[in-house]
């Protein structure tokens, strides 16, 4: 309501007031005067434009809190999953604006990511068994961090399908790298960096044997393997340093979510887990589907790992290496403190670390409690080496009512957790379609938010860091019937921006997601993000450094030897030089582009028919393309953005000659 009076007092008074003392010119006046006399009936018809579509005070509130104007930008950047689509959304708030796409694990042709140039090899590094995959499942994006805090520097996204990990690098905007994991068929927990990102951490989901091998399904308790990976982040390079990295190998339960501990729990990780019980279905035999056989314990076990001691025992040689992994095997894991075990309540989700890390919220699937688990506790605990027992491996556990802080009753279906800078969590409620905010201090609910429908995640502003902003979070939801325009049977997810700076938590928007479905994302604050406004000239920005073919002004050239062509083109504001390519059929081109250009935002592409290349060539960048010209005839080339007024002249042919007939 006060925004609404607000509004009309501003709209209505001081503009009009202000606009007739500054204009003399008659003409002038009598424009002012009209277009004041808009604004006046503007603001005096805020009511009649509120029924007329059917807005409530809420609702205005709402615009006014996430309205940003032309020529303005949003406060916070959102990173979050594209799920199926294998990408990553970059996210204006409060707008909820889509800014950019960011391709990581599937071909994106605006960006020429995958279609015949540098970035191919990004693309070709996910293999796995020699396998290329052009899609991922993309869970959970993080940021890197700095002494616990978003650095702005870079972000890791994991492929729960294909076990895989993308460095994505925040100065441009671009995947750097894609490691796939050797030893694990599939991967939940991950990408969690710890407060100095010197690990990237990747856990396994469902278990198989190591290094990817066969073993018959009966063998399940002794041959399949979970395993939490630990791949070490050089920021010098940017890059994942597979030689420095390791892993712990864990019991054959479903490894879950996980979290790096903060502060007093820096150096240790932590894991939920469902399927202790190792049931493997057979549906077709007869047997419970993994869903029920899954469900029978009470208890499942949040997977506690310290490691800085795994660390140590790698690096004094006690690991295996499995497929130039040096992995700690589970004997070692379980004999040296490094794995240690705690009860959780019914098919737990979610697991995240408290922003002073000296807690763990689990949810529970099955369960309608959150559980607190006390940092302190269990190092004490484990310190005194109080086990309530040994699992099977002869994995240490604790008791439960010892290592925990309390439980929180939340409702049905408590999935993930995040954090406030007053000291509140919130709870992502599935069944329920809610949002429950409790306090972190006395463990008591505080309220609970409807949301549209079936809330997977959740995500607070800089929720993930020692230090988490509040003012917003968002509802991640898996379902979105109801809220937008019919789009036929596949509907988009739906993220809901939450205002949490009152007492009272306020849905302020709705932003549908129509490529794939988010898990999770982060939302960081937008000035500390410094992204580069151009490449310097000659760039190659998947070597990360000047490339040695980056063509200058003046210095183009086309260079055969024999069969192999080497073309060295510019391109420039509105044409290529050069602009003709003779060559004869068989021929292998290498295609070196550089965009001269170091003006902001100007883009050109290249692409030429039918050879499926398709270039996104930004201001300084540098691209090598190599194919071969087996096809004879006439091929058009040209800039595939519009660059200026003569950008559909930016052309040029490749004219590639037959060879002669009966020749070689
Ligand atoms: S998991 S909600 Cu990766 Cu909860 Cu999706
Ligand atoms: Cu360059 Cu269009």
């Amino acid at each position: 309501m006060r925004h609404y009076r607000w509004i009309i007092g501003v709209l209505g008074v001081a503009t009009a007031g202000a606009t007739f003392a500054a204009c003399t010119n008659q003409a002038e006046r009598a424009m002012h005067a009209q277009q004041a006399g808009g604004a006046l009936q503007a603001s005096s018809s805020i009511r009649e434009l509120m029924r007329q579509r059917g807005l409530r005070e809420a609702d205005v509130e709402a615009a006014l809190k996430t309205y940003v104007p032309s020529g303005k930008k949003d406060d916070y950047i959102i990173f979050a999953s594209g799920g199926q689509s294998g990408q990553v959304l970059v996210i204006g708030v409060p707008s909820m604006r889509l800014l950019k796409v960011i391709a990581v694990f599937a071909p994106e042709p605006w960006q020429g990511y995958a279609y015949g140039g540098e970035s191919d090899r990004v693309l070709a590094e996910g293999k796995q068994e020699g396998h290329s995959i052009t899609w991922a499942d993309v869970h959970h994006p993080n940021l890197s961090e700095s002494a616990g805090d978003y650095d702005g520097k870079y972000l890791f996204v994991n492929d729960n399908a294909n076990a895989r990990v993308a460095v994505i690098d925040l100065g441009d905007f671009a995947t750097k790298q894609i490691v796939a994991n050797p030893l694990v068929a599939s991967d939940h927990g991950g990408a969690f960096v710890d407060p100095n990102t010197r690990y990237v951490i990747e856990t396994s989901q469902y278990p198989s044997p190591l290094g990817r091998e066969y073993a018959p399904i009966s063998d399940y308790k002794t041959k399949y393997r979970g395993l939490a990976m630990f791949w070490r982040f050089d920021r010098e390079k940017g890059r994942i340093d597979p030689s420095q990295s390791f892993a712990v190998e864990l019991p054959p339960y479903t490894q879950d979510l996980a979290d790096a501990g903060k502060l007093v729990s820096d150096g240790w990780a932590f894991i939920n887990s469902f399927n202790t019980e190792m049931a493997v279905g057979g549906t077709l035999e007869g047997k419970p589907p993994i869903e029920s056989g899954a469900s029978q314990n009470e208890m499942d076990y949040l997977h506690v790992i310290n490691w800085k001691r795994a660390e140590e025992l790698v690096a004094a040689g006690r690991a295996q290496e499995v497929h130039g992994v040096r992995v700690l095997p589970l004997a070692v894991t379980a004999a040296e403190g490094v794995l240690t075990l705690i009860g959780e309540p019914k098919s737990p989700h979610g697991c995240d670390v408290t922003p002073d890390g000296t807690g763990v919220v689990v949810g529970g699937k099955l369960d309608t409690h959150a559980t607190v688990y006390d940092f302190a506790k269990i190092k004490a605990l484990i310190d005194g080496k109080r086990y309530e027992g040994k699992d099977e491996y002869g994995i240490p556990i604790l008791p439960f009512k010892d290592s925990i802080r309390g439980q929180v009753e939340i409702g049905l279906g408590p999935l993930h957790t995040v954090f406030d800078d007053r000291g509140n969590a919130y709870t992502s409620v599935f069944i329920e379609s809610k949002v429950a905010k409790w306090s972190l201090k006395d463990l008591k609910l505080l309220e609970k938010l409807p949301v549209h429908y079936n809330i997977g995640h959740i995500m607070a502003a800089e929720g993930d860091t020692v230090s988490p902003d509040g003012k917003y979070v968002v509802a991640m939801n898996k379902m979105s019937l109801d809220r937008f325009t019919s789009v036929g049977p596949l509907y988009p997810q739906n993220f809901q921006l939450i205002d949490v700076t009152g007492p009272k938590m306020r849905l302020l928007y709705d932003m549908p997601i129509g490529l794939g479905e988010p898990h999770y994302s982060q939302m960081i604050k937008a000035d500390k993000l410094h992204p580069l406004k151009v490449y310097p000239p000659g760039e190659n920005p998947y070597t990360g450094g000047h490339d040695p073919n980056a063509v200058e002004g003046g210095k183009e050239r086309i260079v055969r030897n024999g069969k192999v062509v080497d073309v060295y083109m510019s391109a420039v504001r509105s044409h290529f030089t050069p602009d003709r390519l003779e060559l004869e059929q068989g021929d292998t081109v290498h295609l070196h582009v550089t965009n001269l250009e170091q003006a902001e935002d100007q883009t050109h592409g290249f692409t030429i028919d039918m050879y499926n290349v398709n270039l996104s060539l930004e201001p300084g960048k540098h691209e090598n393309v190599t194919f071969t010209a087996d096809v004879p005839g006439v091929f058009p080339f040209y800039c595939t953005e519009f660059c200026s007024a003569l950008h559909l002249e930016m052309a040029g042919y490749m004219l590639v000659k037959p060879k002669a007939k009966g020749g070689s």
